[in-house]
């Protein structure tokens, strides 16, 4: 009798449950970050989050390839370059969220040089990661700025991730040629390559690779730090003295979306104080864009940090970034190590 009373409970709930619908969500962020919201997202509204979780280089290239028939409803996460060159292709759908009052400049920015086909749901800092205890059993220095990364004592000692497959990546070369100009900046990148023992496919290799004492130095984002070290892991961050570039973590509406009111529900959750404040929750520790959203005191403070002033929209265009990944394949992949 329990059994069946049980069984009809669920069945009332599941029918509730598919009543609400589904969306279908890419998640670029980091996995556990990911499963929370889609486990309360769906316990709360009865909607079912259908996840594909990949990088955010990845998932602009799935969301080219399903252009002609989308699968996806919403971009959750990653950085913003892609999200803007997305926009820019046709890939993400006009939509102005009422929230909008609501998010931080730096993200309403991103909405508005986009068309208003991406948002800003989070920005962090891009630096370096290192193995305190590899550190000081190897005998190096903490490094402080870019140019300590091309000292001979760090040669096979550094993990970045590949440009062409991440977004993390590119981030990395926007932000030198930013900083450096880009003759300077390619002749910056052609010494590091001396130094860098592997490009990861992922941008959150690195750091990963770095905490579990793989490799002794990452660039990385900063705000992946203190989750590896609530992990027990000898990690610490640090952002280079000459300054450095933030990505604005994106999250877009695909156009052609099955489940676009769905998409716009999700979408619209995804921008309040409770869903972003998730993210600490799951150990990730980037600025929320929602301007009542707690910041947890373990997100890198900005006031701290030298930035150069990032210039999204040249650099998230379709053109410039293409240009800059295929000479960074030809000018510094290519070389021997
Ligand atoms: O905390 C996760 C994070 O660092 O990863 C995101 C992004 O998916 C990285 O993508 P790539 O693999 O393409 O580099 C960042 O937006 C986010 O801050």
């Amino acid at each position: 009798m329990k059994k069946l009373f049980l069984a009809a409970v669920l069945g009332v709930a599941a029918a509730a449950a598919s009543a609400q619908g589904q969306v279908n969500v890419i998640c670029s962020v980091q996995a556990e970050w990911c499963n929370m919201i889609s486990t309360v997202y769906a316990r709360t509204t009865g909607t079912k989050v259908n996840l594909s979780m990949k990088g955010s280089g990845e998932a602009l290239a799935q969301l080219v390839a399903e252009r002609e028939n989308p699968k996806t409803d919403v971009w959750f996460g990653g950085t913003g370059d892609p999200h803007l060159q997305a926009a820019e292709q046709g890939l993400s759908l006009e939509y102005k969220s009422p929230a909008l009052g609501q998010l931080q400049p730096w993200s309403q920015q991103q909405a508005k040089q986009s068309g208003y086909k991406t948002v800003g749901i989070y920005s962090g800092p891009l630096g370096f990661g290192y193995n305190t205890e590899l550190l000081a059993k190897k005998k190096l220095a903490v490094p402080k700025s870019w140019a300590d990364l091309l000292k001979p004592i760090y040669k096979g000692e550094i993990l970045v991730a590949n440009p062409a497959a991440s977004g993390t990546a590119y981030t990395m070369v926007a932000t030198l040629v930013q900083l450096m100009g880009e003759d300077k900046a390619f002749e910056y990148m052609k010494a590091l390559h001396k130094n860098v023992s592997q490009y990861m496919r992922s941008g959150t290799g690195p750091i990963k690779a770095v905490a579990r004492g793989e490799s002794a130095v990452s660039i990385s984002f900063v705000h992946d730090g203190p989750g590896e070290k609530m992990n027990s892991f000898p990690l610490e961050t640090v952002t280079p003295l000459e300054g450095t570039g933030a990505e604005i973590g994106s999250m877009s509406i695909i156009k052609g979306a099955r489940n676009l009111d769905a998409a716009k529900k999700f979408y619209e959750w995804a921008l309040t104080p409770a869903a972003q404040e998730m993210a600490a929750a799951a150990r990730q520790f980037q600025v929320p864009s929602n301007k009542s959203a707690k910041v947890d005191p373990r997100v890198p403070d900005f006031r701290l940090i030298k930035f150069i002033d990032y210039d999204y929209a040249k650099y998230g265009a379709s053109a410039e970034r293409k240009r800059l990944i295929a000479k960074w394949e030809k000018e510094v992949n290519s070389l021997p190590h």
